[in-house]
């Protein structure tokens, strides 16, 4: 249990350290890219990839930071896509907002909201065609139940009862409307009931409980194939999209992120590692190690060369 505790935090705090690097750097102009920050929500992608198996995939949308980290933890490919190099798997033409590393899992991310889901339907069909038991997971917002391609998604995979766990990550907002004023029943996860499927909901921020309720939904849909939705309360910290917070903008009061700070992810697992006997000294050691990860992967990104023009117009048409 101690180690399960240990490698949790390593992953949020990896996220964290990233995200917080892209923060003091990203006025420097040299990031290209639109910035959809992770910050406050990574819990659930760490929870979530650390009981997924490495060879499971994964599905995300625009604010994949910490799920493409929580599943590959190669911060080299990160800050050199983020960079917009060519040394990167997708040679800077992805930018924050469509990482992807299928050798390890992460199958896509895209800046249309609901886009993935179904693509994340047609994986876990081919899965069971050819019985290669990998499991899909499909992460998005809480935006994405306004598409008409989430409805027909889960439709079509409780009717085919394909084994996939739907993981929305409910923060609350689409941009600046409230789901109060976007959605036309009172709670996703009873409509959800009502479908073929499982469902569990949660606001948790304890990383060792996501982990939990995501075992038991894998083992769940192993043992009896159908899709399974997990409904995962959370907050974002920063404004919609760029690295600034956003509580003058009037939609949303720093109350409500008080509250949510006062459980913060990686904080409260720190805590947690200093109640089960970790030292302070050994939680530093961690933390100076991925400080010194990450700040290789930057000084590497900033020195690698853009990709020539003809690789530039390659796979884009
Ligand atoms: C099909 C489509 N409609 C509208 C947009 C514009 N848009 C970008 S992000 C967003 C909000 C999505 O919110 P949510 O799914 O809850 O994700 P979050 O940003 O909160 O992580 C919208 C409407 C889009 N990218 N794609």
């Amino acid at each position: 249990m101690s180690k399960l505790n240990i490698e949790l935090y390593k992953k949020l705090y990896l996220i964290r350290r990233s995200e917080e690097k892209i923060i003091e750097c990203y006025h420097e102009d040299d990031m290209k890219t639109p910035m959809h920050m992770s910050m406050g929500q990574e819990a659930i992608a760490v929870g979530m990839c650390h009981a997924l198996n490495s060879k499971d995939q994964v599905f995300g949308t625009y604010r994949s930071h910490a799920l493409y980290l929580a599943k590959t933890q190669n911060t080299d490919d990160f800050f050199a896509e983020i960079y917009g190099k060519g040394t990167a798997l997708l040679h800077g033409k992805g930018g924050s907002m469509h990482l992807c590393a299928p050798e390890h899992g992460v199958m896509g991310t895209s800046a249309i909201v609901a886009s993935i889901i179904p693509v994340a339907v047609g994986a876990a069909f081919a899965n069971v065609r050819v019985k290669n038991g990998k499991l899909v997971a499909a992460f998005f917002g809480d935006g994405a139940v306004d598409e008409g391609a989430f409805w027909e998604s889960v439709n079509g995979a409780c009717l085919m009862k394909l084994p996939i766990l739907f993981v929305c990550e409910d923060n609350g907002y689409a941009v600046h409307n409230p789901s109060s004023k976007r959605y036309g029943f009172d709670s996703i996860v009873e409509v959800m009931k009502q479908f073929r499927c499982e469902t569990v909901t949660t606001a948790s921020t304890d990383v060792e409980e996501i982990y939990t309720i995501a075992t038991k939904a894998i083992k769940d849909i192993q043992n009896n194939p159908r899709p399974f939705f997990l409904h995962m309360q959370c907050y974002r910290y920063l404004e919609h999209v760029g690295v600034h917070e956003d509580y003058h903008a009037g939609y949303r009061s720093r109350a409500e992120y008080e509250k949510w700070q006062k459980k913060d992810p990686v904080l409260l697992q720190r805590k947690k590692l200093k109640k089960t006997g970790h030292t302070e000294e050994e939680i530093l050691s961690i933390e100076e190690c991925i400080k010194h990860k990450v700040d290789e992967s930057i000084r590497k990104a900033r020195k690698d060369p853009f990709a020539d023009g003809s690789t530039l117009y390659k796979e884009v048409l």
